[in-house]
């Protein structure tokens, strides 16, 4: 694997949760892949899962791994060719990938949507110039649209967590204050598409998400109506797509305390099929679910987390092999 970035990336979903359980079994069996071999993680976004998951991970496949925080300690990194670099940024992403590349086999790299410009974000220019300037493989640690380290966690916790064949899931936006990405929505929709679940999307007017990741999805404005009889809930915020609304692309469209019956509380898990609770996490309690929802025995947020170990490390599994 070159490039981690679509559900396409990992091939067949039934090879890939299987061996997902083989790493769960024994996750040290790979030591000698990973031997004089270096991963080298950059963030140009906070993080505390990714962070940590992936670090596990490689550790886990005996690689050295280097963790970069862009923002606290490194130059400040011009994005765009062509700028005349009189500002606050010292050097150009254009030298800076090259010689990052230079210490390490592999690259994870944290980008989140800017918000500036809807096209720049959505065409990836941030993670298209890591893969092709760095002649390295490239892992998607959360990019301008996909976090599909996350995804294919989620997808891993469902596989472990379903009691019939083909479960209902139901993803839910809920209110938060601040505009977040929507990186999280489209890889969750992207990979559940692709799974053999019944998939169902519930949001606010004017929260469509892009064509390319939801294309075939039902989408039920009525939040009590799609949760009825769902066996998993996945709650997340994401801003204005800029879909049917161009012109508010990665604004939070009201004011959030209008918004407070979608947060997810007993009133709608009531109407599920018992359904087990999932978040990618940060999560705002009471905002996006009530504490009593997330501490519930059917709250799967923690073993979702430690799944991001296992998804992480089949990537890197994969990317060592293909060196
Ligand atoms: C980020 C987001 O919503 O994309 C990261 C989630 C994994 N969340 C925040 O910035 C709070
Ligand atoms: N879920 C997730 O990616 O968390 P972090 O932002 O803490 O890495």
């Amino acid at each position: 694997m070159k490039v981690f970035q679509h559900v396409q990336d990992i091939g067949d979903l039934s090879v890939a949760l299987a061996e997902a359980q083989e790493v769960k079994r024994d996750r040290y069996q790979w030591q000698h892949l990973g031997k004089n071999k270096t991963a080298l993680l950059i963030f140009f976004n906070n993080s505390l899962r990714t962070r940590l998951s992936t670090q596990k991970a490689a550790m886990n496949l005996g690689m050295n791994v280097i963790v970069l925080d862009v923002n606290q300690g490194a130059w400040k990194l011009e994005t765009e060719r062509g700028v005349v670099m009189d500002g606050d940024k010292s050097e150009h992403l254009l030298e800076a990938i090259p010689v990052m590349a230079s210490y390490c086999d592999i690259i994870g790299v944290r980008s989140f949507a800017r918000f500036e410009s809807r096209e720049d974000d959505y065409e990836e220019k941030i993670l298209q110039q890591f893969i092709q300037y760095s002649g390295r493989p490239v892992f998607f640690m959360e990019s301008a649209t996909v976090h599909p380290l996350q995804a294919f966690a989620d997808l891993i916790t469902i596989e472990e967590n379903k009691t019939n064949a083909r479960p209902k899931v139901v993803m839910t936006w809920a209110p938060h204050p601040k505009a977040l990405p929507q990186a999280v929505p489209n890889s969750f929709a992207e990979w559940m598409l692709a799974a053999d679940v019944d998939f169902v999307i519930t949001h606010p007017e004017g929260y469509e998400l892009d064509p390319q990741f939801v294309q075939g999805a039902r989408v039920e404005y009525d939040q009590m109506k799609a949760f009825e009889g769902a066996d998993f809930i996945y709650a997340k915020n994401w801003s204005c797509p800029g879909v049917t609304r161009p012109e508010a692309y990665g604004k939070v469209l009201e004011d959030y305390h209008t918004m407070m019956d979608w947060c997810v509380s007993t009133r709608q898990m009531a109407v599920t099929n018992d359904a087990a609770f999932m978040h990618c996490l940060p999560v705002r309690r009471n905002m996006i679910v009530t504490d009593d929802v997330i501490e519930s025995p059917r709250s799967l947020v923690i073993p979702e987390a430690a799944n991001r170990e296992i998804s992480a490390q089949v990537v890197l599994k994969r990317m060592l092999q293909a060196l």
